[in-house]
């Protein structure tokens, strides 16, 4: 209940702006004292894979693409983000450009990736915020990035995202492996969706096709967004408190000391006060929903046995199975 009522009070007092502010602080205070760099980012070579300038990989974190040409570097605008105290790992990634996309599959292909998650539109309020990199059932079915060929395989559309089972094949030894592409379509241009229920959706159904690893062992899930770090920090700070929250290890969750952890990995996470609320938010909505199914579950349990003593027919628990089964399905 802790979260809910820091959560709360936050809301009470309208203190956003502050904590964020304070977040802000503490992680300039941490890049300064820790010196982090990002010279493979700023090196010339460099320059023209990076969307932006101030979203860019530390060194130390950044992912290195193997089997690249000899006159090209190993770099790409990506980092990996392990979050201490749970087996949550990610890559978090900027939205590819026109000349990174090649790059973008040898990295899916190189950690093996079991999905892509994809937060952005390809054109926000008029301006290209991401190349068309994947293959769709509306647009090209099938591309070609050297070495691979990326074709859709089966696409399904919910209301607030896309599903497509996208197939890679290296063209030169034949070898075929398939990624989930999930699209979500409803974060709108510059703040926060209306409603965390949709978002929470998108994030179940991730986690229900296992592309969410579980173990520092597995592959992690490719996260992205325009730049990278706003709405992908969103996201992946909500699954990993939910997840710490879900496995009973949420004694002393503290958002904000994680986001500042997390920034340690890769820069700018989470870009506004409105993202923080949003994504404490959907941690806080999820919490409500598990309590009132937990409620409902012992009440249940409870008209069971009484059912059971008052008569002889054999009692039965599926209700109480459906309350909690979302539940168990993480
Ligand atoms: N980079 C912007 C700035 O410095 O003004 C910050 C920013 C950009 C904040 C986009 C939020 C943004 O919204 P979204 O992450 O939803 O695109
Ligand atoms: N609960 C699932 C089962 O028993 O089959 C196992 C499971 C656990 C599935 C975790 C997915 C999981 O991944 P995540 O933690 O990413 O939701
Ligand atoms: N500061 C740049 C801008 O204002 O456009 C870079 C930037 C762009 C930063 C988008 C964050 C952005 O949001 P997201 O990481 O959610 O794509």
């Amino acid at each position: 209940d802790f979260l809910i009522n820091k959560f709360e009070q936050y809301e009470k007092n309208g203190s956003w702006d502050n904590i964020y502010q304070r977040l802000l602080a503490k992680s300039n205070r941490q890049e300064r004292s820790l010196k982090l760099t990002c010279k493979a980012a700023r090196s010339i070579q460099n320059a023209r894979k990076n969307r932006y300038r101030d979203a860019a990989p530390w060194d130390h974190s950044r992912i290195h693409l193997h089997d690249v040409p000899e006159d090209e570097s190993d770099y790409i605008n990506a980092s990996y983000v392990t979050v201490p105290g749970t087996e949550r790992r990610y890559i978090l990634s900027q939205g590819p450009l026109e000349n990174t996309c090649h790059a973008f599959w040898l990295m899916c292909w190189q950690v093996e990736s079991p999905g892509i998650i994809m937060l952005n539109k390809i054109i926000e309020k008029g301006h290209l915020k991401c190349a068309e990199y994947y293959p769709s059932f509306g647009g090209e079915r099938e591309l070609e990035f050297d070495p691979f060929r990326v074709s859709v395989v089966d696409e399904q559309e919910r209301d607030n995202y896309i599903i497509r089972r996208i197939k890679l094949r290296k063209i030169a030894t034949g070898e075929e492996r398939e990624v989930y592409h999930m699209q979500y379509t409803e974060w709108p241009d510059f703040g926060c969706p209306q409603s965390t229920e949709h978002f929470l959706e998108l994030l179940d159904d991730c986690r229900r096709r296992g592309i969410l690893s579980r173990t520092n062992d597995d592959s992690p899930p490719i996260v992205h967004c325009s730049a990278g770090i706003g709405r992908t920090g969103t996201f992946i700070v909500c699954d990993s408190i939910l997840h710490m929250v879900e496995s009973g290890r949420d004694l002393d969750v503290d958002p904000e000391a994680l986001i500042v952890e997390l920034r340690k990995s890769r820069m700018g996470l989470i870009q506004t006060a409105q993202q923080l609320r949003f994504c404490w938010k959907a941690i806080v909505d999820r919490l409500k929903a598990l309590k009132e199914a937990r409620k409902q579950n012992t009440d249940e349990s409870d008209d069971v046995k009484e059912a059971t003593e008052q008569s002889d027919t054999p009692a039965t628990v599926d209700s109480v199975r459906t309350a909690v089964s979302f539940n168990e399905s993480n």
